[in-house]
């Protein structure tokens, strides 16, 4: 939700649409629809509507029908349906949240009352955005965190594996960095840490790239579409751009400045449990990497 909320009105009458409008335009963007054809039709128009208030008794398809239709679509599952109408009976009322709606208001309605409700659902759809999103974020960086790393990693294994195309990943650790800490202290290492995470960021172009913080000091970036040699180009921009910040480390043993060793590894699409055996590979690769001196990329 950016800037004033969407509400979509539907009500095969009219006069109806204008009295709710009227109540509610001041606080947000009003839309409305006639029918239940012309209602799934904007409902699924982006920017999808956060709220929709719906008739239930209309020609041709009527609320209960429209919004069970909107509860079993992915794109507006998670819209907030409030039925408005004149049947008020419990029973009514009853079928009404069967169907998937948040709330019932009965005609002739209250504008106060009206309001009050739309705005209680709002924030309630916005905190429940809010905490999904605080699900998968890590707090340091601002990246994707391990639990979204982890639902990606199998998504796209499963994608590519349909599609017979490439998935690589690369999983970078960082250097001595228990040794920085040590030395310069952990809100200093903390620091270090979110300037990887913003030099990853300028790194990788493609937006279907996930990056994420994995561990402590430990990232990965799952590149879809991307084959071996692709991936290595990438690691090899990666760990020389993070050699490029020139960040001081007086204590690491690679070199003066703070590195990454790095793993890369590519997905064999026809193989069972090729998640697993893509993160074991990669970790394997940045072992080597870091057996061989660390600052490097294996592929
Ligand atoms: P190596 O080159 O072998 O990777 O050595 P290392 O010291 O980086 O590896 P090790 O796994 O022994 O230590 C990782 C250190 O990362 C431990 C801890 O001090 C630091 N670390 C982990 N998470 C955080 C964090 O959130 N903030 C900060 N500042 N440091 C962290
Ligand atoms: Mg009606
Ligand atoms: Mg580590
Ligand atoms: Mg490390």
């Amino acid at each position: 939700m950016i800037g004033q909320p969407t509400i979509l009105i539907v009500d095969d009458e009219p006069a109806n649409v204008e009295v709710l409008a009227g109540s509610l335009e001041e606080l947000y963007e009003v839309q409305f629809a006639l029918s239940g054809q012309e209602a799934l039709a904007r409902a699924r128009l982006s920017p999808l509507p956060d709220l929709i208030l719906l008739d239930v008794l209309m020609p041709e398809m009527d609320g209960f029908a429209i919004c069970r239709l909107l509860k079993v679509d992915r794109r507006t599952v998670d819209i907030p349906v409030i039925f408005v109408t004149a049947l008020a009976n419990p029973d009514e009322e009853a079928r009404g949240f069967d169907c998937g709606a948040v709330d019932f208001i009965s005609k002739p309605f209250n504008s106060v009352v009206v309001r009050a409700r739309v705005r209680n659902h709002l924030e309630i759809k916005r905190n429940r955005e809010l905490l999904q999103r605080l699900a998968i974020t890590d707090g340091l960086t601002g990246l994707a965190n391990r639990r979204h790393f982890e639902d990606a990693l199998s998504h796209e294994v499963n994608r590519q594996r349909r599609r017979r195309g490439d998935l690589s990943l690369v999983l970078i650790d960082v250097d001595f960095f228990k040794q920085y800490n040590d030395h310069y202290g952990h809100p200093a290492g903390d620091m270090v840490l979110r300037s990887l995470a913003d030099a990853l960021v300028a790194t990788l172009q493609r937006p279907a790239d996930l990056i994420a913080r994995i561990g402590g000091e430990e990232f990965a970036c799952l590149l879809p579409e991307t084959e071996m040699e692709g991936a290595m180009a990438v690691a090899e921009r990666i760990r020389s751009s993070v050699e490029a910040l020139a960040m001081p480390h007086a204590c690491s043993q690679a070199s003066s400045c703070v590195t990454v060793s790095i793993g890369v590894a590519h997905v064999d699409s026809g193989e069972p449990d090729a998640g697993h055996a893509l993160y074991k590979l990669a970790d394997a690769q940045l072992y080597k990497a870091k057996k061989r001196g660390r600052n490097q990329v294996v592929g």
